[in-house]
C-alpha cells in the first residue's frame, strides 16, 4: 500500500516547509517539498532531504532509559513515569516547585509544545528560562523601537529596488528565500550582502561588504551620517520618529571616515548603502538572526531600525526592516503565564552558571525537552557541571544527545514525521498543521502523550485532557476563528495567516507608547580586543546540520576555517589547537583566502562528547539587551599542537 501524506516541517527554521511524504507499508520511503506551497516551491533543504536516515537511524531511542550505578538501563514506560512523578512530587514537597527547572528549546517549533510549559506551570509553577539564546537581542531591539516585531509580507520583496541582506546566510539558513530573492532580482531589485564572513550568499548579490565582526554599529552610524549630510532623509521624519536630534548627534559624534575605519569598511561602501536607502528607495533591510548574537547586538539592530526609519523606508511597499515574522501571532497561547507566573527564571545563555549559583532552593530537578543545552548553550563545561550536580535530570529526546548522556532518565519521543501540531514560521506568514505521517515506533511517545501520562500521576489529569486536535482547535479559536479559519481549513492545506497586513506600519503608526519610532540615542559600550586572542570565533549554521542534529556524519575533528595568513603556519588540512579563555579544542585547520584575517569559522552544533563543540570555547555572556547569547564575540587563538 502506497500513500501520500502532507505535513509541515517543525524544525527551528524560518521556512516551515510543507512536506509531501510517501508511505509504503507503514514506512516513509520518500519526502519532498510541496509544489503547491508558495514558499516551499517543491524543494526541501539539504539537511531535511536526508531526514529518513535520521528517522530510521539505529541510534534512535525506542525505550525509556534509567541510569543505575552510572549506566543506562532500559525500563518500561509505566516504571519511568511513576518514578518521574514520584521524584518531582518529592522535590516539590521538600523544597518547593522552584527547585524544579523546566527547560524547553527549539527542537520543534510546534505550538503544542507549549503544553509542556502549561503542565509545569500547573504542577508548580516551576523555574523556567528567560531571555532567548537565538534572537533575544534582536527581538528586544525591534520591540523597543517599534513596539511590535513582525515583517512585511514576504512577497512584498518583489516591490523593492534594493534588498540589503544584513548578516544573513540564505543558502544555509533560509533556502526558501532564495527563489523569492531571484524573482525580485528579475524584477529589477539589486541585492547587497553585509557580512564579515564570505559565504555563498555573496554570489547572489551585486555587492558584498565585509566589515569586522560587530563593526555594523559603526557602519550604520557612517551611513546615518551620510544620509544626514546628503539630505537623504524622509521629509516627515519628525512626525513619526522620537529623538531625531539625539540620533543625529549620535551619528555626528565621529566623522564618516572614522566610523568607517572602525567598521573596517571603505567610505564608498557606506555611501553606496546610504544612496540605496535614501535615494533609490524602496530599500528593504533583511536583518539576519546572527546579527543580534553579539555583545552590542541589540544596539546594532536598533541602529538598522533607525536607518530604515530616517530614510523613509518603513511602512512602504518594498521597504521595511525585517528581523522576524510573528509565528505565534495567530495562535492563542495566553493560557500559559510564562515568566510572569514563574517563581524564578534562569537566563538561557547563562544556563550553566545560573543553575550552579541558585540557592534557596537549589535546582534539584531539571526537565529538558526539545533542547540540547550541553551542545548548544555557551560554556558547555559549566553546563555539564550544573547537570552533574543536579539530583534528577530528565531529558525528552529521540537520541542520546550530549545532554541526554547526562540524564538520570531519558524519555524517547517523536520526530518531525510523527508530529501532530500547529505551525507558524519566522520567515514568512504561512501557517499549517503537522500531522503524523507515520505513527511513532513502539516504545516512543509524543511530548503531549508523555505530559498527559505524567499529569495523570500527579493529580492534573483533568487540565491536560483533550487530544492534539482538540488542543489545536482551542489554540486557533480566538484569533483565527473571527477570520473564519478553523482546524478543518488548515487541514486542507497551509494558508497565509489572515491577520498581519501586507505592509507593516503602513500608516506609520507604531506600537510604542508615543506611537512613533523610538530612535536609538546612545552608542553601545566597546570592548578592547585582547591581543593574545586575535580571532573572533564565528560558530555558524551549517547546511549539514540543524543545530546539533547532523544529517551527515561529522568529520573526525571539528573543522576550523581561517585566512591562510591567520593559520599560524599550520598547513591546510592539518590539526591545530583552538584556545579560548575557558577551554581548547583540537581542530582540523582549513584555509580560505576569502575570509577576514580576524575570524575563525566553525560549525555550530558540534558534539561535546566528540570534542567538536564550539560552545566549549565560549563564555556564557549575554547581549546588551534582551538577554540573548553573545555567541559570536568570543576571541580565540590558533596554535600548533
Ligand atoms: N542549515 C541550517 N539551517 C538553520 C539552522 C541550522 O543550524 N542549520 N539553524 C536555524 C536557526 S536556530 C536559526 S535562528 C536560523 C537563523 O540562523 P542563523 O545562522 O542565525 O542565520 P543567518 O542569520 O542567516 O546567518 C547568520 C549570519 O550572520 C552573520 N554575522 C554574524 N556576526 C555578524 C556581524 O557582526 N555582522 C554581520 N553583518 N553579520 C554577522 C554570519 O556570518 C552569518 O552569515 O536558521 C535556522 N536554519
Ligand atoms: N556556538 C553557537 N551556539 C549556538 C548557536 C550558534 O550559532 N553558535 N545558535 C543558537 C541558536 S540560533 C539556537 S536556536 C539554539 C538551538 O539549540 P537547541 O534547540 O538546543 O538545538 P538542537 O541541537 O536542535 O536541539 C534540539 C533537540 O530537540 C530534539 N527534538 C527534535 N524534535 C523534538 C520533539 O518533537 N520533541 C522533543 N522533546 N525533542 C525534539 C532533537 O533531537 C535535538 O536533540 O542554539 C544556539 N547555540
Ligand atoms: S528545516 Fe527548514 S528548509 Fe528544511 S525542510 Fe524544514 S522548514 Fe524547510
Ligand atoms: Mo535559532
Amino acid at each position: 500500500m502506497k500513500a501520500t501524506v502532507r505535513t509541515i516541517c517543525n524544525r527551528d527554521c524560518p521556512d516551515a516547509c510543507s512536506i509531501v511524504a510517501t508511505v509504503e507499508n507503514g514506512r516513509v520511503t520518500r519526502i519532498r517539498g510541496d509544489k503547491d506551497h508558495p514558499i516551499t516551491r517543491g524543494f526541501l533543504c539539504f539537511r531535511t532531504s536526508l531526514f529518513l536516515s535520521t528517522q530510521y537511524a539505529p541510534e534512535r531511542l525506542t525505550t525509556p532509559l534509567l541510569r543505575r550505578n552510572g549506566d543506562f538501563h532500559p525500563i518500561a514506560w509505566d516504571e519511568a513515569l511513576d518514578l518521574a512523578a514520584d521524584r518531582l512530587m518529592t522535590i516539590r514537597r521538600e523544597s518547593g516547585p522552584a527547585a524544579i527547572f523546566h527547560y524547553r528549546s527549539g527542537g520543534s517549533l510546534g505550538v503544542l509544545k507549549r503544553l509542556s510549559d502549561y503542565f509545569f506551570e500547573k504542577f508548580g509553577p516551576v523555574t523556567i528560562k528567560r531571555g532567548d539564546i537565538c534572537s533575544g537581542a534582536g527581538d528586544e531591539a525591534q520591540m523597543v523601537d517599534f513596539g511590535e516585531e513582525d515583517s512585511h509580507d514576504i512577497f512584498d520583496l518583489l516591490h523593492a529596488r534594493n534588498i540589503v541582506l544584513w548578516g544573513k546566510n540564505v543558502f544555509t539558513s533560509s533556502p526558501h528565500l532564495i527563489p523569492i530573492l531571484r524573482d525580485a532580482v528579475s524584477k529589477g531589485a539589486r541585492l547587497v550582502l553585509i557580512d564579515p564572513v564570505h559565504q555563498k550568499t555573496a554570489a547572489l548579490c551585486e555587492s558584498f561588504i565585509q566589515p569586522r565582526p560587530g563593526g555594523d554599529f559603526s557602519l550604520a552610524m557612517a551611513i546615518a551620517g551620510l544620509l544626514f549630510e546628503n539630505g537623504w532623509i524622509e521629509q516627515e521624519v519628525g512626525t513619526y520618529c522620537d529623538h531625531l536630534e539625539d540620533f543625529r548627534r549620535l551619528a555626528g559624534r565621529r566623522s564618516v571616515l572614522d566610523w568607517c575605519r572602525d567598521a573596517d569598511v571603505p567610505v564608498e561602501s557606506a555611501l553606496d548603502i546610504a544612496r540605496r536607502l535614501g535615494r533609490d528607495k524602496p530599500t528593504a533591510i533583511l536583518v539576519g538572526w546572527g546579527m543580534g548574537r553579539r555583545v552590542n547586538g541589540g544596539a546594532i539592530v536598533r541602529a538598522l531600525d533607525a536607518l530604515g526609519a530616517i530614510s523613509g523606508n518603513l511602512g512602504i511597499p518594498g521597504g521595511g526592516v525585517s528581523f522576524y515574522f510573528k509565528r505565534r501571532g495567530p495562535f492563542d497561547l495566553s493560557f500559559v503565564g510564562g515568566a510572569a507566573t514563574a517563581p524564578r527564571t534562569i537566563c538561557e545563555p547563562l544556563f550553566g552558571p545560573e543553575m550552579l549559583r541558585l540557592k534557596d532552593p537549589p535546582v534539584r530537578a531539571v526537565w529538558i525537552t526539545a533542547g540540547n543545552p550541553v551542545a548548544m548553550l555557551p560554556e558547555s563545561e559549566t553546563t555539564v557541571r550544573a547537570l552533574d550536580q543536579c539530583e534528577f535530570v530528565v531529558v525528552v529526546d529521540s537520541f542520546l544527545t550530549d545532554t541526554a548522556r547526562l540524564a538520570d532518565l531519558v524519555l524517547p519521543t517523536t520526530t518531525l514525521l510523527e508530529a501532530d501540531d500547529l505551525l507558524g514560521a519566522y520567515g514568512h506568514h504561512w501557517i499549517g498543521v503537522a500531522r503524523p505521517v507515520v505513527p511513532p515506533p513502539a516504545g516512543v511517545k509524543s511530548d503531549l502523550g508523555i505530559i498527559q501520562e505524567l499529569a495523570a500521576r500527579v493529580g492534573l489529569e483533568e487540565i491536560m485532557k483533550a487530544d492534539a486536535r482538540e488542543w489545536k482547535r482551542r489554540i486557533m479559536a480566538k484569533h483565527l476563528g473571527p477570520h473564519g479559519v478553523t482546524l478543518e481549513t488548515l487541514e486542507v492545506g497551509p494558508i497565509r495567516n489572515p491577520i498581519p497586513p501586507k505592509i507593516l506600519f503602513e500608516d506609520r503608526k507604531f506600537f510604542t507608547a508615543s506611537g512613533r519610532v523610538n530612535l536609538i540615542k546612545e552608542a553601545p559600550a566597546t570592548e578592547t580586543p585582547p591581543a593574545e586572542y586575535p580571532l573572533y570565533l564565528m560558530s555558524l549554521s551549517t547546511e549539514r546540520a540543524q543545530s546539533s542534529q547532523w544529517a551527515t556524519p561529522p568529520e573526525e575533528y571539528a573543522v576550523a576555517t581561517v585566512h591562510p595568513d591567520a593559520a599560524e603556519g599550520i598547513p591546510d588540512g592539518e590539526l591545530g589547537l583552538l584556545e579560548s579563555r575557558v577551554s581548547s579544542l583540537t581542530v582540523q585547520v582549513r584555509h580560505d583566502a576569502k575570509q577576514r584575517k580576524d575570524v575563525v569559522l566553525m560549525a555550530k552544533g558540534g558534539h561535546f562528547h566528540r570534542g567538536q563543540c564550539a560552545n566549549a570555547l565560549l563564555r556564557a555572556r549575554t547581549t546588551d539587551i534582551g538577554e540573548g547569547g553573545a555567541l559570536y564575540d568570543e576571541r580565540v587563538r590558533l596554535v600548533a599542537r
